[in-house]
């Protein structure tokens, strides 16, 4: 969970456990890969050499109604302007350009829903789907500015309800489909918007679920909501306000298809993305136009090497978590890509849908999370091996630090020792990618997220904000502004200014916590208030937990410390054992004694769980990431604090249960 607000003093991590910098296997880029590859090794140089040059010529990519005066104004920081005096319009970049240039048939979106049924958009569907949304919303009032929420499943109408917002000026608020009505209304209260999209509801796990009922409660207290737009998409029954409430079908799929798309400021507000606090309010990211364009562009370029005549790209993300944004929308459209949507999970109706997709559609490119990883090995590895899976050429990783044994595995079962793996750092703030091995370039490491990208200066200092050497370790600090930064937190200068910048003095403060190894590669270990602190040793949770999923009995685990009388703190880990693993009475104790001994061996004897449960499940949030605090709160036996952005919240009954059962 993160929230930076509320952390305690942090301790330095120079000293912690040295088994991540043990990994010494690495993976070259196949020799085909890195001669074809968008960028080569000069990029880094290149860069270094005058940064905002090459951030000018990346803005090149995109097209410009007027051209900036000055690449970057850094003159009040930390508050960042990027391509002052350009204008563009982020939509028009996305979809009218590649009609334009000819490629209108060219397919953008394969969506695929759960329950099978398909529809295949190509520029030109888009094109037009945006300029009426464009103006069904302008008719309803909607005005550059105006902020817009968004509470949508993964169709089609979720990435045209964005581009619609883009087009017009408008700013949009995607919330998760899965937040209860508290947690939309509180956002919809915070930008106050204007407009909801929603639709009736969505399937997933082969169910209709309702999302029009959501918003029906959080508009009872939202006063700022004038209109509700709602696709129809499950067909189940909703109640109706007819003051306030249209279909989708009315009034944007008659709307005229006709529409000129005005350039906006290069830091006209395009987006707001909530963070999920802990106790805290969630911080609403300000993202802005034209910066924020331009590294999505580029990274999704370079990263993913993207070659839009032959690739086909699939993004796993939900639209509602940055990942959508950038690599769903914003960066492959912009890049005229090819891409999969799917609207469900990866069981339903089985577990090969994942690979099923990548089979029908001939999937090149895969960017999907840890948790899914780990998922899947849980799953096993004959699901995978009944498809073909030759198409793909590149793998990627975002969300978590992705441990060594579920990058192995990743490499292995889904890429056939073939694909370069890509291990993408960024967070909602940073907008894009910051931290990943360049596919044609990198000799990537198991586990490390490697090197900043080119243009981006990261370092790892320690408490007194000095770099440390080779081999140290510390906070993950970005040194210089970067175009896609957030600009503040929406109404909240002060707050901006608290959370990222008064850590260290003129460095932003991402809030991980991350070593180098000999060679100067990142590992990112976790948040750093997720740190452990056990008889004055700094142990991050990420080593724990790698150590543990090396075991071949395990499939998952998480790792909190929680209050020790002897220790300060003592580790707690919650494992899930692999499927078909026996942990019934004797056999569940001898387990965990293996998995104790086991963690003491591979980390040394202050690495050694104090205790280990046994777990069915563990606590996420809908972008896969696992929800510590809450674990902390059951190993330090208090009441559960609060669970609203849990993707499942019968999870922390079903590990309570099992706990009093003794497992
Ligand atoms: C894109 C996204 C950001 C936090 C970030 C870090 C963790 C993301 C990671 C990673 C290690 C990676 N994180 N990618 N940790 N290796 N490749 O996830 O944004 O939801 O804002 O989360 O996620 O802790 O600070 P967001």
């Amino acid at each position: 969970m993160r929230e930076l607000d509320h952390i305690e003093e942090p301790s330095p991590m120079s000293e912690t456990l040295e088994n991540l910098l043990n990994e010494t296997r690495q993976f070259p880029p196949p020799a085909e890969f890195a001669a074809a590859a968008n960028v080569t090794e000069g990029a880094y140089a290149e860069a270094t050499q005058d940064r905002l040059a090459f951030w000018e010529k990346q803005a090149h990519r995109l097209s410009w109604a007027k051209e900036w005066e000055q690449v970057l104004d850094w003159t009040n920081p930390p508050f960042a302007k990027w391509f002052v005096g350009g204008q563009l319009n982020v939509a028009y970049n996305c979809v009218d350009r590649h009609v334009e240039a000819g490629r209108g048939d060219k397919v953008a979106i394969h969506w695929e829903g759960e329950p099978g049924d398909t529809r295949t958009i190509t520029y030109s569907d888009l094109h037009r789907s945006v300029c009426q949304a464009a103006n069904a919303l302008t008719d309803l009032g909607v005005t550059a500015g105006d902020r817009v929420a968004i509470y949508m499943p993964m169709i089609p109408e979720a990435a045209v309800a964005m581009l619609a917002c883009a087009r017009i000026g408008a700013t949009h608020s995607v919330v998760f489909g899965g937040f209860s009505a508290d947690a939309l209304g509180g956002r919809v209260n915070d930008a106050s918007a204007k407009v909801v999209i929603t639709a009736d509801g969505g399937f997933r796990r082969g169910k209709p679920s309702g999302l029009k009922a959501i918003v029906d409660e959080a508009a009872a207290k939202s006063p700022s909501i004038e209109k509700v737009i709602v696709v129809r998409r499950t067909g189940q029954d909703v109640d109706w306000d007819d003051s306030r409430d249209l279909w989708w079908h009315d009034v944007v799929e008659t709307a005229s298809a006709e529409h000129t798309a005005e350039a906006f400021d290069a830091e006209h507000p395009l987006f707001i993305l909530y963070t999920s606090g802990t106790t805290a309010k969630p911080k609403g990211i300000l993202h802005t136009t034209g910066g924020y364009l331009t590294q999505a562009s580029y990274t999704h370029n370079a990263v993913f090497d993207l070659k839009p005549d032959s690739d086909v790209y699939w993004c796993t993300a939900d639209i509602g978590w940055v990942t959508g944004h950038s690599y769903i929308v914003y960066g492959p459209l912009s890049n005229g890509a090819t891409q999969v949507m799917y609207e469900g999970t990866p069981d339903t109706p089985h577990r090969g849908r994942f690979w099923e997709l990548i089979q029908k559609y001939k999937i090149t490119i895969l960017y999907t999370a840890p948790t899914a990883i780990r998922t899947f090995m849980k799953w096993g590895d004959d699901i995978p091996a009944g498809f073909d899976l030759s198409s793909l050429r590149l793998l990627g990783s975002v969300g978590e630090p992705i441990n060594p044994e579920a990058w192995m595995w990743y490499r292995e079962h889904i890429g056939g020792d073939r694909c370069p793996i890509v291990d993408t750092w960024w967070q909602t703030e940073t907008g894009a990618i910051m931290i990943s091995p360049l596919p044609g370039v990198t000799a990537a490491k198991p586990g490390s997220a490697m090197r900043p990208l080119p243009g981006i200066s990261a370092d790892v200092v320690d408490d007194q904000a000095q770099s440390v050497p080779d081999g140290g370790g510390g906070y993950l600090v970005l040194r210089e502004p970067w175009p896609s930064m957030l600009r503040t937190i929406w109404g909240d200068d002060e707050r901006f200014k608290e959370t990222y910048w008064s850590r260290f003095q003129d460095m932003y403060f991402a809030g991980d916590g991350a070593k180098k190894d000999a060679d100067g590669d990142l590992w990112l270990l976790g948040r750093v208030d997720d740190v452990m602190l056990v008889s004055g040793h700094n142990i991050s949770t990420t080593e724990v937990e790698s150590a543990l999923v090396s075991h071949p009995k395990v499939a998952e685990a998480a790792v909190v410390g929680a209050t020790d009388p002897t220790t300060g703190q003592a580790i707690v880990a919650f494992t899930i054992p692999r499927g078909g693993v026996d942990t019934e009475g004797d056999a569940g104790e001898a387990l965990i004694q293996e998995l104790r001994n086991h963690v003491a061996k591979t980390l040394g004897p202050i690495a050694k769980p104090r205790q280990i449960m046994l777990v069915p499940e563990l606590p996420k949030t809908r972008s896969g990431k696992i929800m510590r605090r809450l674990l902390r709160d059951v190993a330090e036996n208090r009441s559960l604090g609060d669970v609203t952005t849990l993707q499942d919240s019968t999870v922390m009954d079903l590990i309570s249960s099992g706990l009093q059962s003794g497992k």
